[in-house]
């Protein structure tokens, strides 16, 4: 962790993590590193399973200090689908917190008793050391002593995290994220957004998703602080904001939606907001009291942001997604006769290739529709049909799908958005066969994450077909929309 040390090398007393400084977040990254250090040495990859906290961060950057790629794991998935995850990427140790430990152990009794590199092919999970109370002395000498365990900068194309998203055809896919694209991610942001001493920024979004993660590594790279919150609870979020200890935050729509009416005063210089489809009236809500609304379009495969605009000091380009960050080219391919055409993006933020296929060999196509203006603003018309995003977490209806066939007694199904007040979309699903809808809905809650789950669940006599025998979506997306 070159960052984290020049930092507490060169502002050692300015606060990093909730109030905690360079100068104590580094040497508990030590500290961390060195009590881990002989039960990793085998691994080039580990799993951290974990809520946003400030041990969170020290872990991984102790972990960052050895040298290992990190694969981050969404705590909300069912340990199954964590395990089968981590066997596929070769993962056979997970540090989770305590928190996770405890949720771990109430489902999989006896998860945590299997002993690392256990000759069947099992992954091990372990609670990350706590580092224990010591004096001055002993912290300095500890620290002196583990330091030379730290292995040298990290190479541009090493792996730093690897984070999972589905494909439409519902296998998982695998980004890694380079040091590369993460520095070039924290400068451009940098330009874009400002850097300012007494920023402090919240980070609420997870930090196993790249929304979360990019605000400690912008954060690191600013040297300024950040406030970290384990779960998004509106009393806090909302008493953090009008109190005015935050100058950024980075939110989902559905999020801030929950909190914009109790936002009376603030300090906000950005409020970065994206992940999912921004409604005008929420944008227009926000800029009415006179919130600095930042549009942004990112993705995990670009680390975060790769196009932004500032609404609040561009209102003409309100309905824009965002201008492409400093070093991000995007192009409109295979346009029709308006213009709006498959959005293709090059930047050194974007990843290389998931992991395990074929490179990236120039542009990627982020299967988003829209189009550019005289100006470069982005526009997203027609996003895709093919995910439901949720409270900004992707759910893919063929990952649904495909394990509700493995249940007897289901001959078709289909899983369809249906729009939401709290939740931007959800999904709603059809199925035709004896299975009952208690066994279907057992089943999906025992094999998938509870963010996932359909929120209604209709069991229909056959699912519509077309002539070529084609499950019709568009049905049952409108019947869904009558529900
Ligand atoms: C919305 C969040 C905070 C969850 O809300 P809440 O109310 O705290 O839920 P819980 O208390 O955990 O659970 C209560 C019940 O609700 C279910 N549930 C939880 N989450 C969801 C969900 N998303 N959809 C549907 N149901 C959900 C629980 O299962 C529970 O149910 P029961 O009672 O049955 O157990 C949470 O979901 C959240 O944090 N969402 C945001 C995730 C996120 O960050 N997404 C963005 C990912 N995208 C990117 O990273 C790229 C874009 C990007 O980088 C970016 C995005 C935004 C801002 C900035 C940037 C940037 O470019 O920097
Ligand atoms: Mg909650
Ligand atoms: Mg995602």
């Amino acid at each position: 962790m070159r960052w984290l040390r020049e930092r507490a090398q060169a502002t050692p007393n300015q606060p990093f993590l909730d109030g905690y400084s360079y100068k104590t977040i580094y040497e508990c990254t030590v500290l961390q590193a060195g009590f881990l250090e002989s039960v990793v040495r085998d691994d080039a990859r580990l799993g951290l399973c974990s809520e946003n906290s400030v041990n969170m961060a020290i872990t991984l950057f102790a972990l960052w200090s050895l040298g290992k790629e990190i694969f981050l794991i969404n705590p909300h998935l069912t340990v199954a689908e964590q395990e089968a995850q981590a066997q596929a990427l070769g993962v056979k140790l997970i540090f989770a917190s305590p928190t996770v430990q405890e949720k771990v152990e109430t489902t999989c009794n006896g998860r945590f008793c299997r002993p690392h590199h256990s000759a069947v092919n099992e992954v091990a999970w372990r609670v990350w050391p706590k580092i224990p109370p010591m004096d001055e002395a002993t912290r300095t000498r500890l620290v002196q002593s583990f330091e030379g365990l730290l292995v040298p900068p990290l190479m541009d194309q090493a792996i730093a995290a690897i984070m999972n998203t589905s494909a439409t055809t519902g296998t998982v896919k695998s980004v890694p994220l380079r040091w590369g694209q993460i520095e070039a991610h924290v400068k451009a942001s940098a330009k874009v957004l400002g850097v300012d001493s007494t920023d402090n920024w919240l980070v609420v979004l997870p930090m196993f998703h790249v929304s979360g993660l990019s605000i400690i590594m912008r954060t690191l790279y600013n040297g300024t602080a950040a406030t970290i919150m384990s779960s998004f609870e509106e009393d806090r979020v909302v008493e953090a904001i009008t109190s005015g200890q935050l100058t950024m935050v980075s939110l989902v729509p559905t999020v801030l939606q929950r909190i914009v009416d109790r936002i009376t005063t603030h300090a906000l210089r950005v409020v970065l907001l994206g992940g999912e489809f921004i409604p005008n009236a929420l944008v227009d809500t926000c800029l009415a009291k006179n919130m600095p609304i930042f549009k942004t379009y990112g993705m995990t495969e670009t680390f975060a942001q790769s196009a932004t605009v500032n609404v609040l000091a561009h209102p003409a380009k309100r309905d824009a997604v965002g201008k492409p960050l400093p070093g991000v080219v995007i192009e409109v391919r295979n346009p029709d006769e308006t213009g709006i055409g498959e959005i293709w993006l090059q930047s050194p933020m974007l990843m290389t290739g998931y992991l395990g296929r074929p490179p990236i060999v120039g542009f990627f196509n982020t299967d988003d529709m829209g189009y550019l203006d005289a100006e470069g603003y982005l526009y997203i018309v027609n996003r895709r049909q093919d995910i439901i995003i949720s409270g900004g977490e992707n759910i893919y209806p063929k990952e649904l799908e495909d394990c509700l066939y493995r249940l007897d007694g289901v001959i078709e199904c289909a899983v369809v958005p249906k729009a939401d007040d709290r939740w931007g979309q959800v999904p709603i699903l059809y199925y035709a066969g004896e299975a009952p809808v208690k066994a279907v809905k057992e089943h999906l809650a025992n094999h998938l994450g509870r963010y996932k789950q359909p929120k209604a669940i209709c069991r229909l006599a056959k699912l519509p077909r077309n002539n070529s025998g084609k499950i019709m979506r568009r049905t049952l997306i409108e019947e869904a929309a009558d529900m």
